[in-house]
C-alpha cells in the first residue's frame, strides 16, 4: 500500500498548534525560548513520540525525532524547519515544514513502509532571529556555522542570555550540536513573497536562497530641550538616522536587479516629545543573490552612515552581526523534488524558484545535499497575523515532501 497524506489529521494538528500564543487577529505570537515556544515544543515531544520517533534535544535545543531505517547505520534522510515565531507572526512560517515532515512519517508508518535509510524529523532552535539575533541560530550551529558559546551567550533586548533561557524552558539538550553524516535534508515551507500566487502556481522547486548581511547601527548626538536649542545647535541623532533610512531605499534601488534592503527596527532615546533624540539605534538587511551585490551595499551603507554623522556631527557605530552567502541546492535535492512535484500537480503547476526568505536550509546546504519545497503565499505576504495558504496548497505541498522523501530515503 502506497503511503499517503492524511490531510484531515495534518489539518487538526495545524489548527490545535496553532492555538499555542494564538494572536486576536488570527496569527501567533510564539518567539523563540518562550513560554509559547516551550508548549509548542512540549506538544511536538508529544506528537513525535506518539509516532514512536526516538526524541533528542541537542545543547541548542535544536529538536529531533528518529524513524528507523532498514539499514540504520545509513546517513539519514533530515527533513522540517522551525517552530518559533515572529512576534505577531504568521500560522504557516516554519510551522508548515514541521508538521509536514511529521505528517510525512505518520503517512510511512500507517502505510507500513519501510524506508532503507533513517528518516529524522527535526524543529530548529532560534530560525527567525527577533528575539535573539543572529537568524538561524540552532541550524547554523548544527552546521558548524557558530559555535556553542557565542550562541549561547547572545542577549535579547532585555539582557537574557540564549543559555539561560533555554535551560529556563526545560530544552537546554546534552546531544552535542555539531554536524553528522547526513544523506541530504529536505524542508517545505511557505513562499513567503508574490510569485507562486502571482503565477497561479501550486509548487515552487527552490533553486536556492540569497545570501544576506544583518548590521546593528547607532547614532549618538546630545539630548537637548526641543523648544530654546537653536537649529545651528543641534546634534540630532534622528535626523541622521533619517538620512541613512532613505540611503538604504537608494542603495537597493540601485545595487543590483534583486537587491532588497530594509530597516526594520529603530529604537530613538529619549524618545520624548519634546526632547531632541540622543541616541538612535536601527538595523539593516540586505539580501542578494549575488553576494558581491550584498557586499557593496553593505559598504555603501557604511559610507552613508559615516556621512551622516559628519553632517550632523554625531557620534556612530556599525556592527555587521550576520552575513550568510547565497545558497544554491544540490542539482540532486532539486532534481528529487521536481520529479515529486511533476508526479503530483503535473509538468504546469510547478516553477523553479529562489528564495527572498533566509531558512535553515541555507546552513544545512553547507553540510550535505539540501532542497526546499514551497507552496503559495496568498497575496504574497508573510511575517504577519495575515499570512495565509490555501490548505489544498498544503496538502500539495507535504505531497512533494513526501515523494521527494520516498526516493531519497531508499538511495
Ligand atoms: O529573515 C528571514 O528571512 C528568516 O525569516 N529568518
Ligand atoms: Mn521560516
Ligand atoms: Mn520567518
Amino acid at each position: 500500500m502506497r503511503a499517503t497524506i492524511d490531510a484531515d489529521r495534518l489539518r487538526e494538528r495545524f489548527d490545535a498548534f496553532n492555538e499555542i500564543g494564538a494572536t486576536e487577529r488570527g496569527g501567533v505570537d510564539r518567539p523563540s525560548l518562550s513560554p509559547e515556544n516551550r508548549e509548542a515544543r512540549d506538544r511536538l515531544v508529544e506528537w513525535f513520540e506518539a509516532a514512536d520517533l526516538a526524541v533528542t534535544v541537542d545543547e541548542m535545543g535544536n529538536l529531533f525525532g528518529r524513524r528507523p531505517g532498514s539499514d540504520d547505520s545509513l546517513a539519514p534522510v533530515l527533513l522540517g524547519s522551525h517552530v518559533d515565531s515572529q512576534y505577531n507572526g504568521g500560522r504557516y512560517d516554519g510551522v508548515l515544514g514541521v508538521l509536514g515532515a511529521l505528517e510525512v512519517v505518520e503517512a510511512l508508518n500507517d502505510a507500513g513502509t519501510g524506508t532503507e535509510r533513517p528518516v529524522e524529523v527535526v524543529a530548529w532552535s532560534n530560525e527567525e532571529g527577533v528575539r535573539f539575533q543572529p537568524d538561524m541560530l540552532g541550524s547554523g550551529v548544527f552546521a558548524g556555522v557558530f559555535d556553542v558559546e557565542y550562541a549561547h551567550g547572545r542577549e535579547d533586548k532585555e539582557g537574557n542570555r540564549f543559555g539561560d533561557e533555554l535551560e529556563r524552558i526545560g530544552y537546554a539538550g546534552t546531544a552535542p550540536c555539531e554536524p553528522r553524516d547526513l544523506h541530504c535534508y529536505l524542508e517545505l515551507h511557505v513562499e513567503q513573497g508574490p510569485y507562486l500566487d502571482e503565477g497561479d502556481l501550486s509548487i515552487g522547486v527552490v533553486e536556492g536562497v540569497y545570501g544576506f548581511s544583518w548590521a546593528n547601527v547607532a547614532f549618538e548626538g546630545q539630548a537637548d530641550h526641543a523648544g530654546p536649542t537653536p537649529m545651528h545647535l543641534r546634534h540630532d541623532a534622528l535626523v541622521a538616522t533619517s538620512d541613512v533610512v532613505q540611503s538604504v531605499r537608494r542603495i537597493a534601488g540601485t545595487g543590483g536587479a534583486d537587491l532588497v534592503g530594509t530597516v526594520g527596527s529603530i529604537d530613538a532615546h529619549p524618545n520624548s516629545i519634546n526632547v531632541i533624540p540622543e541616541r538612535v539605534e536601527f538595523t539593516l538587511d540586505f539580501r542578494s543573490y549575488d553576494d558581491g551585490v550584498v557586499e557593496a551595499a553593505v559598504d555603501r551603507a557604511r559610507r552613508e552612515v559615516e556621512w551622516a554623522a559628519e553632517r550632523e556631527d554625531v557620534e556612530w557605530e556599525f556592527e555587521e552581526i550576520m552575513r550568510i552567502d547565497a545558497a544554491p541546492f544540490a542539482d540532486e535535492c532539486i532534481e528529487a523534488v521536481e520529479r515529486a512535484a511533476r508526479s503530483v500537480v503535473g509538468e504546469d503547476d510547478y516553477t523553479r524558484i529562489v528564495s527572498g526568505a533566509g531558512h535553515d536550509a541555507s546552513y544545512l546546504n553547507e553540510i550535505c545535499p539540501t532542497g526546499m519545497i514551497f507552496v503559495p503565499s496568498v497575496g504574497g505576504i508573510s511575517h504577519v497575523e495575515e499570512e495565509y495558504t490555501e490548505w489544498e496548497d498544503v496538502v500539495r505541498g507535504v505531497e512533494v515532501l513526501l515523494g521527494a522523501v520516498l526516493e531519497k530515503a531508499d538511495e
